[in-house]
């Protein structure tokens, strides 16, 4: 049998770290539903029999009907690949839900929570769901997999070897160790959305197909695999084209804003990334991020972060006899004090001295 893994679609998500430049959340919505489209061209050109998405497909609180239409006419023109939907924390399947009213195509399969088992002609497809926005003890502890002749797989949103969040909610944690006694012969994951894609492993997150910001680099796409008993080919597509990267300036002998512009505007950037510029080394100027990136004409430049540190030794200035002098032990006086913090005061000294 052959198959098409994907996962964390976030179907509707509003890209909130993106959100606030011009458009970037819309436009990201639309390159959501042609990378979604890019699976399903890829599933009909190589008739690929099953489809599975392993949870998250869309954000239970902005998914709107239009858009699981949307999904589900796509799942309409692949009527002979089964496919198997994995509910996850952001798509959880309850009543009311559109897992729970939506009628899906023929060919949907949707695990509604507890761990259960469709076989068909080729192979035996487990799957379980998350029933609320979080998932603590699931049934995986107790689980047995009966021996089969044909391929076992296993369709989970779970958190691999992850423990609570910083608000101490679990998503279905679950060791390696305990996934591989089972010895499925695939075990499609998803929540993660960095990819543990690696050729000789039958335990993978796909990642997301999409990007959502500079806290998810490298490259996203899915995962598509032919398998038999105890044989697994693999390979990893990339399917988003734009892709997020970090990219670090040295701006020590850049010595005005107007400078720093033209330098960041003659970078030689590629058309494809998206680039967070972080300025690094000593500044002899004050730097006010937003306004440096709203006067560098790049669309592609989306961040700019100061990282820079002050190039004026204030130990020294402060010895000296005169207005900058004086200046510079007063503002030194009020850090002590404790009435503002460190980083006002250092910028009210920049200012200050680039005045003077
Ligand atoms: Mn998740």
């Amino acid at each position: 049998m052959n198959f098409v893994h994907i996962a964390d679609m976030h179907f509707d998500a509003p890209f909130t770290s993106l959100s606030s430049l011009e458009n970037m959340g819309d436009i990201r919505r639309l390159e959501q539903r042609k990378i979604f489209k890019k699976v399903i061209d890829f599933i009909k050109e190589n008739e690929i029999g099953y489809l599975f998405i392993s949870g998250d497909l869309y954000e239970n609180e902005y998914i709107r009907l239009s858009t699981i239409e949307y999904i589900n006419n796509l799942f309409k023109e692949i009527p002979n690949t089964r496919i198997f939907i994995s509910p996850g924390n952001h798509d959880p399947y309850m009543k009311g839900t559109y897992y729970d009213t939506f009628k899906f195509a023929d060919n949907v399969h949707i695990f509604k929570g507890g761990i259960e088992r469709v076989e068909t002609e080729d192979a035996n497809i487990y799957g379980m769901g998350f029933n609320s926005f979080s998932m603590s003890n699931s049934e995986i502890s107790q689980f047995i997999l009966p021996i089969s002749y044909k391929p076992n797989v296993f369709v989970v949103h779970c958190d691999l070897n992850g423990g609570r969040d910083k608000n101490g909610i679990e998503y279905n944690p679950v060791t390696e160790a305990r996934l591989k006694l089972f010895n499925f012969d695939y075990i499609a994951m998803g929540h993660i959305h960095k990819t543990n894609y690696r050729k000789d492993k039958n335990i993978i997150y796909p990642g997301s197909p999409i990007s959502f910001g500079f806290d998810e680099l490298g490259e996203h796409g899915m995962v598509v695999g032919q398998l038999e008993k105890g044989r697994l080919e693999s390979a990893f597509i990339k399917l988003d084209e734009r892709e997020f990267v970090e990219f670090e300036l040295n701006i020590e002998g850049v010595l005005s804003k107007e400078d720093l512009v033209e330098q960041i505007s003659a970078l030689e950037l590629e058309e494809n990334k998206m680039y967070k510029v972080i300025l690094v080394g000593s500044r002899n100027f004050e730097i006010d991020t937003r306004e440096i990136l709203k006067l560098v004409s790049l669309k592609n430049v989306l961040k700019i972060k100061d990282e820079t540190f002050l190039n004026y030794d204030l130990e020294a200035i402060a010895k000296e006899n005169n207005i900058k002098g004086i200046f510079v032990r007063e503002a030194m006086q009020l850090l002590e004090k404790g009435k503002y913090s460190e980083k006002e005061i250092i910028r009210a000294i920049e200012i200050g001295l680039e005045v003077m």
